[in-house]
């Protein structure tokens, strides 16, 4: 594990039993298994406590500003099609500042892996409710409780045109891995929803008790149901919560549509670009 961490930036400034190691030692295991070379793995995040993850991670990474990871990984595979983009991220950073790169990269089915992390509020500056806050949840910007409806991240993404879709929680830590295996081996836009506790913050102000106490929560209370249509994925506050994994379909990628387009258009004057870990145009 050591060979794939910035043991330099240790001690990581992670609250204890917070979701995150979690997420962070799932991604390592998967990129592992998907035997994808190393320097062609490019790990991006936004900003807040999930944004760290990128800072601690031996890969070439970028820790960039809020709500940006989508676009700035965009470029990246623009500019250099082999690399293989993934993004851990907090949901407040890629639903709430980055909701709209958000729908439109899976608008476009980019090429990208992108692991939300979903603690239900903005962890990081303290607890404000976030896009993804269930109702009734308190907040320091909801002391009498979040009224807003809450987004269904999956159902989001999914219905913007995401080819790969899941939910799982830190719990399920076997199931995590593959499907970000899974993500990383697929082509075009592929979308994770962790469900992470936030004993700091969310479940404190809640009263929900400890990290522990969260984790026993997702055992009791996670219903697997593959290939769930995602419109009965909303999450509403301490009830069961559906995960597994929603959607995985081939369908061409933005760099695909734009081969197309463009051979049709210049015709044998245009040199396509060459897809990631995909030997059939590698040659
Ligand atoms: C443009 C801008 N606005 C606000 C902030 C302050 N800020 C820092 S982290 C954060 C929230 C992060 O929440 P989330 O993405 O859910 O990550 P978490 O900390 O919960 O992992 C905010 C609003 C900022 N850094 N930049
Ligand atoms: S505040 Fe919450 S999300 Fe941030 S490190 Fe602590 S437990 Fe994790």
């Amino acid at each position: 594990m050591e060979d794939f961490l910035r043991m330099d930036r240790m001690p990581h400034i992670w609250c204890s039993t917070c979701g995150l190691g979690t997420v962070l030692t799932a991604f390592i295991g998967a990129v592992q298994e998907s035997a994808i070379p190393r320097e062609d793995v490019v790990v991006v995040s936004g900003i807040g406590c999930t944004g760290r993850a990128a800072g601690y991670l031996k890969y070439d990474s970028f820790h960039t500003t809020h709500g940006r990871a989508i676009p700035y990984a965009t470029g990246l595979k623009v500019a250099n099609p082999r690399l293989k983009l993934c993004l851990i991220s907090g949901d407040g950073d890629l639903v709430s500042i980055g909701g709209n790169h958000l729908i439109h990269a899976a608008r476009r089915n980019m090429d990208l892996t992108v692991i939300c992390v979903n603690n239900f509020n903005y962890a990081m500056t303290g607890g404000q409710a976030a896009p993804t806050t269930p109702q009734t949840a308190q907040a320091t910007t909801a002391p009498y409780g979040a009224f807003e409806r809450p987004f269904n991240i999956p159902f989001l993404v999914d219905s913007c045109g995401a080819t790969y879709v899941a939910r799982w929680t830190a719990l399920h830590v076997r199931q995590l891995t593959v499907a970000i295996k899974e993500a990383l081996l697929h082509r075009g836009f592929s979308f994770i929803e962790v469900i992470s506790p936030c004993p700091t913050v969310y479940a404190r102000r809640n009263r929900l008790g400890s990290g522990l106490d969260l984790m026993k929560f997702y055992h009791d209370h996670s219903i697997t149901k593959n290939f769930a249509s995602t419109r009965e994925c909303d999450i509403k506050f301490q009830q069961d919560i559906i995960v597994g994994k929603f959607v995985q379909k081939e369908e061409p990628t933005y760099l695909d549509m734009m081969d197309a387009q463009m051979k049709k258009t210049l015709g044998a004057k245009f040199v396509p670009y060459v897809g990631p870990m995909d030997p059939a145009k590698d040659k």
